[in-house]
């Protein structure tokens, strides 16, 4: 009896240092951030405003707090102050769309150090300084959709030209590579690509680029411009200059800016994806990641909101990534429904 007493005392005392103990553990505890952080690529962008705006939603619907920034310029050096900002707030997790894929590694180390989760979005950053990439389509099929728009639309001969966002933009160097590759295939031998401008996803630098390969390209057939702020620049310089049917433009742009150019002619077809979805895709992985839902590891699954369910796949980069889906085509037949969507 005696005995069974002390067994008891013994129970009850070791459940009551085990109860101190967890509470001691929880109230140490650091108390987890709400706040969900993007960095896009530079202000005054739409498609950046948009891929934000659908991150944002994502990130409120759940009950967290979304923290948007854009540097002005488009450079690696402007996020790297931005992301030490986002350290020193501690926020939970920072999606980045990356103006270089290697030289964010020491501040997203740093980032990854503290305890914040990292994950790129939209334009990639290296496997080693990310949990995860959102892609927003299939690198390879962009790539060689682009090339089969631009032999469709030169008549499968002649001068063609890309005009793209930085030198240092990874997305768009990865289409990029992929278009070269594409045009070593025999089919695409009477293709020429005469030059690669940079417009840095600015209007005016984009227009002025435009220009200087019509000028120095008197021959030039398509131009691709795998980035929004590109493709509309384009436009309105063959616009302009009256130049429907005899250059043509195709990449990737949004609807609400491309409209007027597809109806006009200049633009036969274009491609892009919803960027909204795409944010709030990054907005779903961001809180997987920080419940620890998904490590960011291939096969890892998580629910997306209203988009549904997602797989964490292999990247052609040697990362992981998860995939938003196929690219989508716009033309005359269906641009009027989309101009007011994105
Ligand atoms: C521009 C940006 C963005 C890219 C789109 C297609 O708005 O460069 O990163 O995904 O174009």
């Amino acid at each position: 009896m005696r005995r069974e007493f002390s067994r008891i005392v013994r129970i009850v005392g070791f459940v009551a240092v085990a109860l101190t103990v967890i509470g001691f553990m929880a109230a140490c505890a650091k108390p987890v951030s709400k706040d969900y952080a993007i960095v896009f690529k530079n202000t005054g962008n739409p498609y950046g405003d948009k891929q934000m705006s659908g991150f944002k939603a994502g990130i409120e619907e759940q009950g967290f707090k979304a923290i948007l920034q854009a540097p002005a310029q488009p450079t690696a050096e402007a996020q790297i102050q931005i992301i030490e900002s986002l350290i020193s707030q501690k926020v939970a997790a920072i999606c980045i769309v990356g103006n270089d894929f290697d030289a964010l590694q020491p501040v997203l180390t740093k980032a990854k150090t503290a305890g914040i989760k990292v994950f790129s979005l939209d334009s990639a950053v290296n496997p080693a300084s990310r949990l995860t990439h959102v892609n927003q389509a299939d690198s390879a099929k962009i790539g060689s959709t682009l090339v089969e728009a631009a032999f469709d639309m030169s008549g499968g001969a002649g001068d063609i030209a890309i005009l793209s966002a930085t030198s240092q933009a990874s997305n768009q160097n990865l289409w990029i590579d992929y278009m070269k590759k594409d045009l070593q295939d025999p089919k695409y031998a009477k293709l020429n690509l005469v030059k690669i401008a940079y417009g840095d996803d600015i209007r005016d630098k984009s227009v002025s680029e435009a220009e200087g390969l019509l000028q120095s390209f008197p021959k030039l057939k398509v131009i691709i411009a795998p980035t929004t702020v590109g493709i509309a620049a384009a436009g309105k310089v063959l616009t302009d200059k009256k130049l429907q049917g005899k250059v043509f433009l195709t990449g990737l742009g949004l609807p609400s800016e491309m409209a007027t150019y597809i109806e006009n002619g200049a633009c036969p077809y274009m491609f892009l994806w919803n960027p909204i979805d795409v944010g709030y895709l990054g907005a779903y992985t961001g809180t997987a990641l920080v419940k620890g839902t998904i490590t960011g590891a291939v096969g890892d699954k998580f629910k997306a909101g209203r988009l549904g369910d997602y797989t964490i796949t292999k990247a052609a980069d040697g990362g992981t990534e998860v995939l938003l889906g196929p690219p989508f085509k716009f033309d005359k037949t269906n641009i009027e429904d989309w101009k007011t969507v994105y």
